[in-house]
């Protein structure tokens, strides 16, 4: 088999943003741009001779297109076997668990994750680890460094491979495997949890909703919720990956999922609901009327995690990121467990975890895992939810007002003002951030007053790097808290994310509207970075 050696001129924009490198897919569809990507990875590695390599992706449009590029290359470079999820799916999180099962060099995770798809969607290509997680950033700022000068890449002149059929074929020196996506991942999930128990509960009548939004869980829903652990047919709903997520939005919060919340608000409604996203690292949990929000699923999960076997000699310590809210760390501390505030991203959690510093991580994203695989997972979240319910035999709602009775309540939310004007955003930013050395010591009406402000800088205590330039953080006396960032998933002008987070202690208010209790802090950003008047926004697009 000759190897082909093609010219191709570099692209100035694959900088691998918060997950990989996102972007239109007519920008993938530009000549050579997977192929520019992917050998750009592929430079950056080390020993990749003879080597597994895992690729999978969240079924959306033009992930068969880049999947047979990515085995050429893949060949042509050396790499001796990849396996492959049927189809071309594999979710983010069994991804992250084939790579380690099996030992493999790495994966290629093909995914815009909550992002549209279809022609005229999003697309999106993440490398990761051999520990099964995203590649850190010594590794991205190189592939992006890579990426501005390449001058040729390597592939075969081979047929497409048949993605559709369980089995062994060869590729050029390669062996391709296409394995089941689902089983390994679904024999993961019975190591970790009660199985017996939750089957249990759906046979005494507990009813639940999944919502998989055309995305990527479906296949694990069906097989996992409906198949092994006996919950009605129909209990998953949108089950069937669809190229364009049905022309969807597959980001499972309350905008995109209000069908489902409204119907848990209801007295006839289920008394679950949960979602996941494209790629199946995300969760949304929803109890008859309570919506959790991610911050609270994250510690609750925490606080719980010892009821399901898999943790039953309980946690190390806990990891969130910098913008989510400070709930687990009272869990952390009542433990006297280690607590972690990393940048925004699961990359940041690896070195974490891999130490045995952290078993339980998440982020206010809707991103919640454990060290059972090294990328946030959805349905795992969802499972020990069911193992928790399952063992306290108590509902959501009751869960979490205890929960807040025990350790207070962060009143929390996040305000999304998507596509602006990329200069604008980021002269907000700058200006901001030249504002931070003055707050510390204002005070605001409610008696709020400035403790702090900075632009976050995270020390890895594993491997001692820094990560400048994370968030700019406001911080007041009394525990509340003003978080603002641009997002690095966006594919379109710039995305302004300003979260907010208020204490309420143990014996306060528990039931105050949220948006309502954190009126004053919104208030308070928008005095002090213009952002409607600099947006011409009158309100945020998103409010999670
Ligand atoms: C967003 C979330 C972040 C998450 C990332 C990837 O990043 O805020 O918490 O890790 O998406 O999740 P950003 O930079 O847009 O804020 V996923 O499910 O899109 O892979
Ligand atoms: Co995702």
């Amino acid at each position: 088999m000759t190897i082909l050696t093609v010219k191709t001129n570099p692209y100035s924009d694959q900088k691998p943003g918060t997950s990989g490198l996102r972007k239109r897919v007519k920008a993938y569809s530009q000549p050579n741009y997977v192929e520019n990507f992917i050998q750009s990875i592929f430079d950056s590695l080390d020993g990749i001779e003879g080597q597994t390599l895992v690729i999978g992706g969240d079924g959306r449009f033009y992930n068969d297109v880049a999947i047979q590029k990515a085995i050429r290359i893949a060949a042509a470079n050396g790499f001796g076997r990849v396996l492959v999820g049927r189809g071309g799916i594999l979710s983010t999180p069994a991804a992250s668990h084939i790579i380690r099962h099996y030992g493999a060099f790495g994966g290629l995770v093909l995914s815009a994750s909550h992002n549209p798809g279809g022609p005229d969607g999003d697309f999106g290509i993440k490398y990761n680890i051999g520990n099964g997680g995203p590649a850190p950033e010594k590794i991205t700022d190189a592939v992006f460094e890579r990426s501005k000068v390449i001058e040729s890449y390597r592939t075969l002149d081979t047929p497409d491979i048949d993605l559709d059929t369980i089995g062994t074929q060869q590729v050029g020196g390669m062996a391709v495997e296409i394995i089941d996506p689902v089983a390994d991942y679904a024999a993961l999930m019975q190591t970790l949890f009660d199985f017996d128990a939750i089957r249990g509960m759906f046979a005494s009548g507990f009813r639940m909703t999944f919502d998989a939004m055309h995305a990527v869980t479906g296949p694990y829903a069906h097989a996992i919720l409906e198949g092994m652990l006996g919950a009605p047919k129909g209990t998953v709903i949108n089950g069937v990956p669809s190229p364009t997520f049905n022309h969807g939005h597959p980001d499972p919060n309350l905008v995109y999922c209000k069908e489902m919340h409204d119907l848990l608000m209801t007295p006839d409604g289920p008394d679950f609901g949960a979602a996941s996203d494209g790629d199946g690292d995300r969760n949304l949990i929803i109890g008859k009327n309570r919506f959790v929000t991610p911050s609270d699923s994250l510690a609750l999960l925490a606080a719980n995690a010892h009821l399901a076997p898999g943790y039953r000699g309980g946690i190390a310590g806990i990891a969130r990121s910098m913008p989510t809210s400070a709930a687990a760390d009272r869990v952390a501390e009542k433990l006297g467990i280690e607590m972690h505030e990393t940048p925004t991203g699961w990359k940041f959690f690896g070195n974490l975890l891999d130490a045995g510093r952290v078993t339980i991580c998440g982020e206010e994203s809707a991103g919640t895992g454990s060290n059972h695989v090294r990328e946030k997972d959805g349905l795992w979240a969802v499972l020990l939810w069911l193992n928790i319910l399952a063992v306290r035999k108590q509902g959501v709602d009751a869960i979490v007002r205890e929960h807040w009775r025990l350790y207070g309540r962060n009143y929390y939310t996040r305000h999304d003002y998507e596509e602006v004007d990329a200069a604008i955003a980021n002269n907000l930013v700058d200006d901001l951030r030249g504002q931070l050395a003055a707050l510390p010591g204002r005070v605001f009406e409610d008696d709020l007053q400035i403790a702090y402000a900075d632009d976050f800088t995270y020390l890895d205590p594993v491997d001692g790097s820094t990560s400048a330039r994370q968030g700019i953080r406001i911080g007041f006396t009394d525990g509340s808290r003003i978080v603002l960032r641009l997002s690095g998933t966006g594919t379109v002008g710039a995305t302004l994310r300003v979260y907010l987070e208020r204490y309420e202690a143990p014996d306060g208010r528990h039931d105050l509207d949220t948006q309502l209790a954190l009126e004053p802090l919104i208030g308070i950003i928008e005095s002090l970075a213009g952002i409607r008047a600099r947006t011409g926004r009158s309100e945020p697009s998103v409010i999670t």
